[in-house]
């Protein structure tokens, strides 16, 4: 992973409205932290986007500080989207949807990089990931179903686990994935509910 030359700072969120597209083109963007936050673990952070049902966000850098990262409201594609250095956290679901996640990365996230805070599906595909906390987090304590899958993936450096829920009804799918350096792939998950090949 490598960006381009001088970022973006972006001073309030950028929305991307329903249906429609935002190409970074592989321009970097990163927060101003007197205005949307620092990327710090302090939660109540703003994002630097926010995805409206059916969006696209594609061929963007995020670099530090990441603030609260993209809030998605509904379904969303994210394409080729890096984040060099997660901020509280990369990409949070605020509103039930599919979230399709294809190419890309995720680096250097405290805690989480993905937070599922409505019931919904998040596919990872075509994804690396290093020195984080847990790829995909269901909102602690929530017991609304989440599929998680993750496929054809490089993870590595996880302090925790790739996917974790306390709901039973939840699931979630590794294939194709390659590993280091990790103590678990699923935690929280009921049996049955998780699988990988
Ligand atoms: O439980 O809801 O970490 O969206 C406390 C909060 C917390 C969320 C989450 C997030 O789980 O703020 O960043
Ligand atoms: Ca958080
Ligand atoms: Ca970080
Ligand atoms: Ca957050």
């Amino acid at each position: 992973h490598s960006a381009s030359a001088a970022p973006t700072v972006v001073n309030s969120t950028i929305l991307v409205k329903a249906g429609e597209t935002f190409d970074g083109k592989g321009q970097t963007y990163v927060a101003n932290p007197s205005t949307l936050g620092d990327g710090s673990q302090a939660e109540n952070q703003k994002p630097i986007f926010r995805l409206e049902n059916n969006a696209t966000l594609k061929n963007v850098y995020i670099g530090a500080p990441a603030a609260d990262g993209v809030h998605v409201y509904g379904n969303a594609t994210i394409s080729n989207v890096t984040w060099l250095d997660v901020g509280e956290d990369a990409l949070t679901l605020k509103s039930s949807g599919t979230v399709n996640i294809t190419g890309g990365g995720a680096y250097k996230a405290y805690d989480k990089v993905f937070q599922m805070n409505a019931s919904g599906t998040i596919n990872i595909k075509n994804f690396k990931a290093n020195d984080i906390g847990k790829l995909a987090r269901q909102n602690g304590g929530t017991s609304y179903t989440v599929v998680f899958t993750l496929d054809n993936s490089d993870i590595s450096d996880v302090k925790d686990s790739i996917f974790r829920t306390d709901s039973s009804s939840s699931s979630a799918k590794i294939t194709n994935t390659r590993y280091h350096n990790m103590p678990t792939l699923f935690k929280g998950f009921a049996s049955g509910k998780t699988s990988q090949s």
